[in-house]
């Protein structure tokens, strides 16, 4: 059986040559326009990135290199005593664009769990801040701390085991399913662009990671799983355990009327129900016990009125859930009840797609990014000349 880094090194030369073909033959052809709507309104939608591994269809959501959700859980190949896919089956494929063996994926998980002691001074720095200080700014000053030392790993293995909670099986399941789906979400979310973006000035992955972690680290990026839990928990204190639509759909009101979001709805490119969200839902329908768990009934009703009264209320372009909506409250629901942590582990899981990008941007000898930046005179006097 080939190892990862053997099958890395057969599919390299392939993508270098894919690349200078691109380069000989297209480097003038242009693939859309460049309207000021995208410069003012944060590159939306700009054709400006490449990023090989996943690519977000508006309608369908997530691909990995072209293998949707349903089509991952069904081909990656599972841990041992478990059903769901585990995060090195979900590297392999996003380095490779292949799907590995078991024994290829075990093979992985020893390599990473030897190499991921952390070193002692990296330790007590962590040992050393505030307890009060933010867990992602925590893990992103202990990951850039990590550069100190040079070989490089993303072993979420063993993590339940790590939480302290290994002995439950079903949160061990869940986190599974949770790392491998929100490893990655094409080039252009805010931590993976910046991980790409860093990285393209050759500063070290530790780095790059840890510059993403602080762009996830933000409200409206991975913070949002936070932010879900506490509100369908003020939800619940407020309406009970048994709730009717018509009241959802009143405290739904109140939140917009109040002038804020419903967190965990909406998305910047999604324009349906995020395929994560139907995964995490369906994982809390094939165990009876979350079934009867009042947070996560909460969550299903929410999701049967929160898109009509989005619609209703007319702002966002996608009334449907992204993959926040659901995420902490199963982790709640388990006992893993520190809401500060939860994008630790969104976090954790994002090296995938991050340290992927970093091995195919020194591959391929991508360039430092740098796009041109104009004024808005100079913006308006390009508009106005056509
Ligand atoms: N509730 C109420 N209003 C919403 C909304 C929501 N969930 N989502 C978007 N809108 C509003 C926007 O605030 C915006 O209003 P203004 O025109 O007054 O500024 C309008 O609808 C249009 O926004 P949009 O183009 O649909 O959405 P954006 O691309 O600007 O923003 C996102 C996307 C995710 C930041 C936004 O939908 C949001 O704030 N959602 C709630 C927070 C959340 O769940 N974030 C997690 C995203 C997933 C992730 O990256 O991890």
């Amino acid at each position: 059986t080939k190892s990862l880094k053997e099958t890395i090194e057969e599919v390299i030369p392939v993508k270098q040559a894919h690349l200078k073909k691109l380069k000989t033959e297209y480097s003038d052809v242009s693939i859309g326009d460049v309207k000021v709507g995208s410069v003012i309104g944060g590159m939306r939608g700009l054709r400006a990135m490449l990023w090989d591994s996943s690519v977000l269809d508006p309608e369908e959501g997530i691909r990995f290199h072209g293998l949707s959700i349903p089509d991952v859980q069904r081909a990656l190949p599972a841990a041992p005593g478990g059903k769901e896919i585990i995060a090195e089956s979900m590297l392999w494929l996003l380095l490779t664009g292949q799907v590995p063996s078991a024994e290829q994926t075990r093979e992985l998980s020893r390599e990473l769990a030897q190499k991921g002691n952390l070193p002692t001074s990296v330790a007590s720095l962590i040992d050393s801040l505030p307890k009060t200080l933010h867990p992602m700014t925590q893990l992103g000053i202990g990951v850039a701390a990590l550069n100190h030392d040079s070989s490089f790993q993303a072993a979420p293995c063993n993590y339940s085991k790590m939480l302290g909670y290994g002995d439950n099986h079903d949160l061990t399941e869940y986190l599974r399913l949770y790392i491998s789906i929100h490893g990655d979400h094409e080039g252009g979310n805010a931590s993976a662009h910046t991980a790409h973006l860093v990285g393209s000035t050759l500063s070290d992955p530790y780095l790059s990671y840890a510059a993403a972690l602080f762009a996830l680290a933000g409200p409206l990026h991975g913070l949002a799983n936070q932010e879900v839990l506490r509100w369908q928990l003020s939800m619940l204190r407020e309406v009970g355990e048994e709730v009717s639509h018509d009241t959802i759909r009143e405290y739904l009101w109140k939140t917009l009327k109040s002038g804020q979001v419903v967190p965990g709805y909406g998305h910047g490119v999604l324009r349906n129900p995020d395929p994560r969200f139907i995964a995490l839902q369906e994982f809390c329908e094939s165990k009876p016990e979350l079934l009867n768990s009042p947070i996560i009934q909460l969550v299903k009703k929410t999701y049967e009125v929160a898109p009509d009264v989005l619609k209703e209320h007319g702002k966002t372009k996608n009334p449907y859930p992204n993959v926040d909506a659901a995420s902490g409250c199963v982790l709640y629901h388990y006992g893993l009840t520190e809401f500060k942590y939860y994008t630790v582990i969104f976090g954790v899981s994002r090296a995938l797609g991050c340290v992927t990008q970093l091995v195919w941007a020194r591959a391929l000898g991508l360039p430092l990014e740098r796009p041109k930046s104009y004024s808005l005179e100079a913006i308006e006097q390009l508009a106005k000349s056509g």
